[in-house]
């Protein structure tokens, strides 16, 4: 018996003392030190009761220990669920509740609302801040250094990642071991990750981009990365001297940009950077090569379904495209009327299939049976081509989603909290044109007769409700949203209308 994703990104490391993690302090944590960390935490899960296939909720700051988290999940076969660290509690009770979390893991500055969930719930809270203490450390310091591997099969889940939906409620994608896995090697291979390859780190790692791609390819390929508490401007040029490989959103690169020190010298260590999540407009891609002699690989994935496309490493890496589907990937461009193919050139629906491709939804049958069809292809909600050299294009989206700055925004979310504020008739979200976070979010309020809402009483509402990076940037006031004869609101033309409004 074995366990797969433990095995193969963590175990095959046992006992090595080459570095894995290299913090700004200068401190190094090799794979060694790392792994008796993430065991001492596995024994801590398992004598607080936690069973294989309880889920573990973790809102917590980035830091080493928190990476350990995740790798004692894997080893004692604990579904891992990472939130976003700018949930509010609203948004936290819900994703715990509907997980049915045995464990929630969060900073010592949340026990005290989170404590209350927990009790609700009948899940048990430990602590862990960002400098590593609180009561999960404490407890794992006083653990042995090794765990035995509880055995998992590549089908048994490993993580849970939360992604909203167009009606408004968040779905518990189920990924398994296998989905993780494979989906890491295959990335090693194609973007050549070797031992001696440092990933400059600066992304979040409670999302796809930070933790399944950036660090299981790291841990896949036995390199090592410099462990960034964020996207810092000043920390990320200083650290790139030291890097081989970066990986990051579209405002990364923008932000990079727009700094003079970044030049072709910094760069010039550099053998890789990768770009994802978001669009990555090809002026930028242009600009880049310029400024740098790079070529950003840009690739295309989701949290269903880890990567899907990437841009060749060897080959050519057109701009505005996002590469070919990657090996074990089956790819098809779909009529969204009917679910035929269409043929080549022609926009449709993307549809994938392959070893990355989520379980399902948890405890959300319909949900999954919408989108997750019953041959294994996952309906994405992209609409995209496939051009004449077989590239993968991406042209918009079927579904009223909002990228700001590589986390994902569903109107539906927030318009709920419009809609429900006194004097409201309706709303409708949009996302506009922002030059630093690709696109941001725009409410549009329509009065209920005579009213004259209070715009700052409704954002103090939002901000007690919803993430800070959903909050609409600005609120309008209009009379009645276009319709078209269906009745249905016609947010292209809101769009169309709001363009400029945060772009010179
Ligand atoms: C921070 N804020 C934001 C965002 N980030 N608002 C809108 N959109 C954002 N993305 C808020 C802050 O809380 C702050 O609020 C204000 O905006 C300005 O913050 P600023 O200092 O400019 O932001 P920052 O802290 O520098 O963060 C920007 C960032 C960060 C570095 C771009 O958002 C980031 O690391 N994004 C990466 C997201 C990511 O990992 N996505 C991958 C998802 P206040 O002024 O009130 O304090 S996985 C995925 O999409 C799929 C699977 C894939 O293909 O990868
Ligand atoms: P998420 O739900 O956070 O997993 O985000 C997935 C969505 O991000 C996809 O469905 C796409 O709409 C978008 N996305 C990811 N990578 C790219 C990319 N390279 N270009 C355009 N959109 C992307």
């Amino acid at each position: 018996m074995a366990n797969p994703l433990y095995d193969g990104l963590f175990g095959i490391h046992a006992g090595k003392t080459t570095p894995f993690l290299r913090l700004l302090d200068g401190q190094v944590i090799t794979h060694q030190d790392f792994l008796a960390t993430s065991a001492q935490i596995a024994n801590v899960t398992a004598q607080i009761g936690l069973k294989p296939g309880d889920r573990v909720a973790a809102q917590v700051e980035k830091s080493p220990e928190a990476l350990a988290l995740y790798a004692a999940c894997a080893q004692a076969g604990l579904v891992f669920l990472p939130l976003n660290t700018a949930y509010t509690v609203d948004e936290l009770s819900y994703f715990i509740e509907n997980s049915g979390a045995s464990l929630i893991v969060c900073d010592g500055k949340s026990e005290e609302k989170l404590g209350e969930v927990a009790k609700g719930l009948g899940a048990q809270i430990e602590t862990l801040n960002a400098d590593g203490t609180g009561t999960l450390m404490a407890q794992a310091q006083a653990m042995p250094v090794s765990f035995a591997t509880v055995d998992r099969k590549g089908d048994d889940l490993a993580a849970f990642l939360y992604t909203s939906g167009t009606t408004g409620r968040s779905k518990g994608a189920m990924l398994t071991q296998n989905n993780l896995l494979s989906n890491a090697q295959t990335l090693v291979k194609e973007w050549r990750f070797a031992a001696d390859d440092v990933l400059l780190h600066a992304l979040p790692i409670f999302h796809t981009h930070g933790l399944f791609v950036a660090t299981n390819v790291t841990l896949a390929a036995g390199s090592s990365m410099i462990f960034m508490p964020k996207f810092d401007l000043d920390q990320v040029i200083e650290g790139m001297p030291e890097a081989t490989t970066m990986m990051g959103v579209p405002t990364f690169y923008t932000r990079l940009l727009g700094d003079a020190r970044f030049t072709r010298d910094l760069a010039a260590h550099m053998r890789l950077f990768v770009s994802g999540s978001a669009p990555l407009l090809a002026e930028t891609h242009v600009q880049f090569e310029e400024r740098t002699g790079h070529r950003i690989l840009e690739r295309y994935g989701m949290t269903e379904t880890n990567m899907n496309t990437s841009n060749p490493f060897d080959g050519e890496r057109r701009a505005g495209t996002v590469g070919f589907p990657l090996p074990g990937v089956e790819l098809k461009i779909t009529n969204p009327d009917n679910g035929e193919t269409l043929p080549d050139g022609e926009v449709g629906q993307i549809e994938v299939r392959g070893p990355n491709v989520f379980k399902g939804y948890w405890q959300m049958p319909e949900k999954t049976a919408a989108e997750l069809r019953e041959d294994g292809f996952f309906i994405t909600g992209d609409l995209g081509k496939i051009d004449e050299d077989g590239y993968v294009h991406i042209v918009g989206r079927n579904k009223d989603l909002i990228i700001s700055g590589g986390y994902n925004i569903y109107p539906k979310e927030i318009e709920m909290v419009l809609d429900d504020q006194p004097g409201v008739l309706e709303s409708a979200v949009i996302g506009v044109p922002h030059p630093d976070f690709g696109e941001t979010v725009l409410g549009v309020i329509v009065p209920e007769n005579g009213a004259s809402p209070d715009t700052d009483a409704m954002m103090v509402s939002v901000r007690q409700s919803l993430a800070r990076f959903k909050h609409p940037r600005e609120l309008v006031v209009l009379d009645e949203l276009p319709r078209n004869t269906m009745g249905k609101v016609q947010k292209n033309i809101l769009r169309e209308q709001y363009q400029g409004m945060f772009v010179s």
